[in-house]
């Protein structure tokens, strides 16, 4: 029978194959980095998806997925570091400074309120993934947030890498002792605390959550699995970040040439030197890119999109019903 989809996916190929080898001959591009992707758009990434069966996929996440919980981002006109004036700071990045924090915890507990808001609820961004990971083509979740999102969306802790930490536990600075997100969050809310303390009578020491400041070591958790995991990703989902902190936003290097890149954010990050110049970054913006895609818009709005073309439109809906469910009935206590 006519199948008119069939007919236009060998139809897409063949242009590309066609733009390829032109690309070839046009740009000197080696067999091995010609495109994946029938076209360089949303629907190249569902096709790639559908056709190709990426079994190994990455996502790089940021704040920007968390916008829509009600968690401000860092670098937007909105962002975190946009209304600390009240604080009386040297310089905004000094709130996750370790060595301010040392000498003045107070500015950075008065904000946590802002940072860890009460019954705060993951996305739909963050549902997506989880759906990937229910579909196990999730290789694992990167992701530079604090706030514990992903958990409470339900992800196995071994298939994420919170490089950046997370408030899901927290840390005595003097005697070691742990202490998990329900204690942090109401020592944060009480309105008779103004920095944590150790509950040890004889230690009294600040107790921080366990995320990591400026001048602090990423997890070796961030290496080992980096390490492990990008030589043999098959696509790469990076969503709602400004892909500027290091050594996390080298990230997207560590993936073969030939490797698809999903961008989904709200405006061009990351993004390379014009067509000609060595490659330093996405090349979505690129005359001679074969893999990057850029779509622009929210992450939810994203997800939802690529969802659709999936035909997991359904899936995504459930699973965020699912989830709010459990949210109505006992919030997770992680
Ligand atoms: P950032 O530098 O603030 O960048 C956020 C990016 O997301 C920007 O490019 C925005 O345009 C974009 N963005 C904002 N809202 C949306 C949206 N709804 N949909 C799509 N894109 C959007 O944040 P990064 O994550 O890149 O920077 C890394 C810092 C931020 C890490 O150290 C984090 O710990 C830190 N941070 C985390 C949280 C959190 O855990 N939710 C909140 C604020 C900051």
């Amino acid at each position: 029978m006519f199948n008119r989809e069939k007919v236009s996916n060998i139809y897409s190929k063949f242009v590309q194959s066609f733009e390829n080898a032109l690309n070839t001959v046009v740009y000197g591009e080696k067999p091995s980095t010609l495109s994946k992707l029938s076209e360089l758009s949303l629907k190249g990434v569902a096709n790639y998806i559908k056709e190709c069966k990426p079994k190994n996929v990455i996502v790089m996440t940021g704040a920007g997925t968390s916008t829509s919980a009600g968690i401000p981002d860092f670098r937007s006109s909105t962002g975190v570091y946009s209304c600390l004036q009240e604080y009386n700071l040297p310089h905004p990045q000094a709130i996750f400074d370790i060595s301010y924090f040392e000498s003045h915890p107070e500015p950075f507990f008065r904000f946590a309120k802002t940072l860890f808001p009460k019954n705060v609820k993951p996305t739909p961004a963050h549902y997506f993934v989880k759906l990937l990971e229910k579909k196990g083509i999730l290789k694992r979740w990167y992701t530079q947030n604090i706030d514990a999102l992903e958990f409470l969306a339900g992800m196995p802790e071994e298939k994420v890498v919170t490089a950046h930490g997370s408030h899901l536990t927290s840390t005595c600075r003097s005697c070691g002792k742990k202490y998990d997100r329900k204690w942090m969050t109401e020592k944060i809310f009480d309105p008779n605390t103004l920095v944590p303390h150790c509950d040890t009578e004889s230690c009294r020491g600040v107790v921080k959550p366990d995320i990591i400041f400026f001048g602090e070591a990423l997890p070796r958790r961030f290496m080992t699995c980096s390490f492990e995991d990008f030589p043999k990703c098959d696509l790469l989902i990076i969503m709602g970040t400004s892909l500027v902190v290091q050594p996390f936003a080298a990230l997207v290097h560590e993936v073969a040439d030939d490797v698809p890149r999903l961008l989904i954010n709200l405006e061009d990050v990351g993004g390379d030197s014009p067509a000609g110049a060595s490659s330093t970054g996405l090349c979505y913006a690129r005359k001679d890119n074969m893999r990057d895609v850029f779509w622009k818009g929210t992450c939810d709005e994203g997800v939802k999109a690529l969802a659709e073309l999936l035909d997991w439109e359904l899936e995504l809906q459930e699973m965020i019903a699912e989830g709010e469910v459990k949210f109505t009935t006992a919030p997770p206590n992680v």
